[in-house]
């Protein structure tokens, strides 16, 4: 049981026993655990971003729960949806391929939460070009990089920057785990030497589990379409 800690208002006017309640992490044997708490923490219109990244850390990572996600294409990383969040949230799993990446992107004003599943996946994060960067075609300036391992957990917003994310081995594969709240159906796309943005669509090559129809064949007719890009 981790440590309470009254870190945020989350619960803030309840009674001393119902915050501990609220605040102490379950103990979560596996991903439909994981699925259940989730849900319960976005029960309310706040979100609590630590009790969010408590629990997808509490979830110690199976391959047995999640490997009917785990769809790879050779071409790209594949999105494959888990859970829909009732609404409030979609929760992903992503699986990169060896050497695969996305493109520098921005969360479309959600929370992104991200949780690494197997393999090890590389974080490089930019700051958002200013206009005049954007017209002198300036190459975009990286804040950070971080290589998570298997169940390290991260968070994103708009306002940490964009990223990108890439499985940098080229002899294993990787899988993760995203959550976003709320749920978005585009994004920005960056051109890491001029800064330049386009819009992106994001689609999934799976939901529970079982293919989506016809994407493959869409992402070809759509020239916005960022299908797992
Ligand atoms: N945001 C990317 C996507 O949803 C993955 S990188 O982690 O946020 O495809
Ligand atoms: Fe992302």
């Amino acid at each position: 049981m981790a440590e309470l800690d009254y870190r945020s208002c989350f619960g803030a006017g309840q009674d001393v026993e119902v915050q501990k309640r609220m605040l102490s992490v379950p103990k979560i044997d596996n991903l439909d655990d994981l699925i259940r708490e989730l849900r319960e923490a976005f029960a309310t219109e706040y979100v609590n971003i630590e009790r969010v990244q408590d629990l997808m850390s509490a979830y110690n990572s199976n391959p047995r729960d999640w490997i009917k996600f785990a769809k790879f294409d050779p071409h790209r990383y594949t999105r494959n949806l888990v859970d829909e969040g009732n609404g409030k949230y979609n929760l992903m799993l992503l699986a990169w391929a060896e050497g695969q990446g996305s493109s520098i992107h921005d969360h479309a004003n959600s929370h992104c939460f991200m949780k690494v599943l197997d393999g090890s996946l590389r974080e490089v994060r930019f700051a958002w070009p200013s206009e005049s960067e954007e017209e002198e075609e300036k190459e975009m300036q990286i804040i950070g990089q971080t290589t998570l391992k298997t169940n390290d957990v991260t968070y994103m917003n708009d306002s940490l920057g964009l990223h990108r994310v890439e499985n940098p081995s080229h002899t294993q594969t990787a899988a993760s785990l995203h959550l976003y709240s709320p749920p978005f159906e585009s994004v920005l796309l960056f051109d890491q030497r001029t800064g330049h943005k386009t819009k992106g669509k994001c689609t999934f090559w799976s939901k529970y589990g079982v293919r989506t129809p016809f994407s493959a064949i869409s992402a070809k007719l759509d020239a916005e379409d960022y299908e797992n890009n």
